[in-house]
């Protein structure tokens, strides 16, 4: 026993329990407690079968992830699941909530599994970088073939409880109380003649060339990416080697995924991903107000796609626009989006018919009086923007919070449009907007605590990450990308041509390159914005290449070419010699030296363009800590998982050598844009790290 496991009788059946909140990771106290309670069990003559139990919300949702990187404890989980997978008496596992990671593995080492019909079963430890380290890679494969098990670790999702039955990963699915199903289960549902060991099972016969196959069907979404070809390999073992083999060969492979720097990337980033809730000067009991009745003002892409990503969290949204031709198309828009969520099979017609039915479309501002939230996706103009907020504040209630969708303009002028600034707050969501997990808040000088813990929760129930962010220009995520696309518009000058550019950068582990993501996001919205913009640098080459293209009309997707053609409508970038030529000409009128440029280059410039932003950032205030500059990256920009964010790569990289390289960079290009950052130099020399830096105050 231990203070998280307890061992109780009831009559022949021993149910040990696990209690440790709050998701029953398998911490060294509930390993231990596990192993204490199997040997009474085994002990005890009375005991005639056993089940494995979990208080609280959900089965074992793993291994106790903060336990990576400490000192090893005894037992192991290995040894434990050893214990149990020879344990001589009948083991049914009660599954409720979930079962992930090393508690699916555990299960698969009881004799039986009954599930609660809303449970979900899964192995994502490929989501931290890892792989089933406790015989997952050889249990799963010898219970429901190799393809299922294979999509279930490197897809890293779980599935349902039904799936789950359906194919035998779980005995019985039931709606009743797990614990009393699991008991009934164990008294009158096994034949102790005929126990069931899922590791004596072969794995199902595969075609030769299976592995060849399935390797190619994985390598352009899993690039630079070690764990998925290690799961491979461990499931190559499974069919192929004896349990014991492939067990060693799954440590071996699991080893090297837990001691990499991809691993604790992504690691990190769990944990950022939560930490990023907290707020220094916003308690976690600060009031709530209760988000019922929201509008959205504004039935373009956004305003559509934001409207969208409210109806699919359960909302009941109000859609305005003057033009009714507007709204008519942001109707269009919205029912084309949930008509496809239907037709690829991920809800029903009638899921969709009941989301519309609470979409109501208006025109009149004065239909706004009981909004509890009101969202404006207007033009990025902030004349229209100041003559909207001043509407609302006539006729939205008190109490009310006016949040912009603004992606760069001021929020304590928008939100001095009105009488009531602490109300007012940015939710910048990321296009497309039900599909972009992250949520940029804002915060005015005024904006108030309560109106925070609101935003933050309402970014939850959208099931997305709000992430706090400082007012100044381009927020945190655009503002770094500035510099990003600053150093990609300058290398393109310099002779790079834009295919080189993103295929290094892509197969460094962006998610797409930056001139592939300018065609689609579209030329013409960059070119408006920095028309608008007063601060721009008195520098000719500063997105010139962008500028152009954009002044010849060519957007990219939206009309065929931008940097690249797009052919009889197809989204594949082809190359455009017409675009190089017209390059290499603006390069010479400009005075820019063309050359060949190497791939680090073309990394450095980009990457560490990104992390002295971030630090500038840091150390101006307008982000709570590095990892939050991190989530917004992996979650808003396609940044890869894989490198934890752009503060923390420059951690691994290791500060002085990313100083060192900001410092040539200057150097060789001036400090227009490399101008020094105190935060960072100071770390370099003194050895530190923007992980280990205080939250911002
Ligand atoms: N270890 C430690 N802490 C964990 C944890 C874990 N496995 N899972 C969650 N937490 C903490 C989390 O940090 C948060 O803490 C709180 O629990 C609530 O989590 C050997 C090696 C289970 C679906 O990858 O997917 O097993 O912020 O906010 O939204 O092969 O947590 O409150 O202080 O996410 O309801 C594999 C990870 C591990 C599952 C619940 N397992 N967890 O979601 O709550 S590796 C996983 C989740 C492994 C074996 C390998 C989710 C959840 P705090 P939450 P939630």
């Amino acid at each position: 026993m231990s203070e998280t496991v307890s061992l109780s009788l009831h009559g022949q059946v021993a149910v040990i329990t696990i209690d440790n909140p709050p998701v029953n990771a398998l911490s060294h106290s509930v390993r231990k407690g596990i192993s204490d309670c199997l040997a009474e069990a085994a002990k005890d003559d009375n005991v005639k079968t056993v089940v494995l139990y979990c208080a609280g919300r959900t089965f074992i949702a793993g291994a106790d992830i903060r336990e990576f990187g400490k000192p090893p404890q005894s037992p192991s989980l290995r040894e434990v699941l050893s214990q149990l997978d020879s344990f001589r008496k009948p083991i049914v596992a009660a599954i409720h909530g979930t079962a992930l990671g090393g508690g699916l593995e555990t299960a698969l080492c009881c004799h039986y599994r009954v599930v609660n019909s809303d449970a979900k079963l899964g192995l994502p430890e490929v989501k931290l970088g890892l792989l089933p380290g406790s015989g997952g890679t050889q249990r799963l494969p010898r219970l429901i073939g190799a393809e299922r098990a294979l999509d279930m670790m490197i897809g890293g999702k779980p599935v349902d409880a039904t799936t789950a039955t359906a194919w035998g990963i779980s005995d019985e699915c039931t709606d009743d109380e797990i614990l009393q199903a699991a008991m009934d289960f164990a008294k009158n549902k096994i034949d102790v003649e005929k126990l069931p060991r899922v590791s004596a099972n072969k794995v199902a016969d595969i075609e030769d060339d299976f592995f060849a196959a399935y390797r190619k069907k994985i390598a352009h979404r899993t690039r630079g990416f070690a764990a998925p070809e290690r799961i491979v390999q461990c499931v190559e073992a499974a069919v192929s080697l004896s349990f014991e083999e492939g067990m060693r060969k799954e440590r071996e492979l699991f080893r090297l995924c837990r001691d990499s720097d991809q691993s604790a990337s992504m690691r990190h980033l769990f944990f950022a991903e939560r930490q990023v809730a907290r707020v220094p000067d916003v308690p976690a009991d600060t009031q709530v107000r209760e988000i019922d009745n929201l509008a959205v003002i504004g039935a373009g892409t956004m305003g559509a796609g934001i409207a969208l990503a409210c109806l699919n969290a359960g909302l009941n949204v109000s859609l305005l626009d003057k033009d009714r031709q507007g709204l008519e198309r942001g109707q269009a828009t919205i029912e084309k989006l949930l008509s496809a969520a239907v037709s690829k099979g991920r809800q029903t017609a009638t899921q969709m018919r009941e989301q519309l039915s609470r979409l109501e479309l208006i025109d009149d501002y004065q239909a706004l009086a009981d909004a509890d939230l009101v969202i404006e996706a207007v033009f990025e103009s902030m004349a229209i923007k100041e003559e909207v907020f001043s509407m609302l504040d006539k006729v939205c209630r008190d109490g009310a919070i006016l949040a912009s969708n603004t992606s760069t303009l001021d929020i304590d002028r928008i939100a001095a449009a009105t009488s009531r600034p602490a109300d007012v707050i940015g939710l910048h969501f990321f296009s497309p907007a039900n599909i972009m997990k992250l949520l940029e808040l804002v915060r005015g000088a005024e904006t108030s605590a309560e109106v925070i813990a609101t935003s933050m929760r309402f970014a939850r129930q959208l099931s997305k990450i709000g992430v706090l962010v400082g007012n100044c220009f381009g927020f945190v995520g655009n503002r770094m990308l500035y510099g990003y696309g600053r150093e990609n518009q300058f290398l393109l000058l310099e002779g790079a041509a834009p295919e080189h550019i993103d295929k290094v950068l892509t197969d460094w582990g962006m998610a797409m390159g930056p001139n592939a993501v300018g065609d689609l996001a579209g030329l013409d919205v960059g070119y408006k914005v920095r028309q608008e913009r007063t601060d721009l640098p008195a520098d000719s080459r500063y997105y010139r290449v962008a500028d152009m293209l954009a002044e010849q009309g060519r957007y990219g997707q939206k009309t065929g070419r931008g940097i690249y053609l797009y052919t009889d409508g197809s989204r594949k970038p082809t190359t455009d010699p017409e675009v190089s030529d017209m390059i290499r000409q603006e390069a010479k009128r400009l005075g820019v030296e063309q050359r060949e440029i190497g791939n680090d280059e073309i990394i450095e410039r980009c990457i560490y363009a990104l992390v002295l932003e971030g630090a500038r950032i840091l150390e101006e205030g307008f982000a709570q800590r590095a990892s939050d500059i991190d989530v917004v990256w992996a979650n808003g920009y396609g940044f890869p998982r894989f490198r934890g964010g752009p503060m923390f790569y420059a951690d691994t990289i290791g500060l002085d050598k990313v100083d060192e390289a900001v410092c040539r960079f200057r150097e060789r290009f001036g400090s227009q844009y490399w101008s020094a950052s105190e935060l960072l130099e100071r770390l370099a020399r003194d050895g530190g790290t923007f992980g280990n830096l205080a939250n911002k105050e």
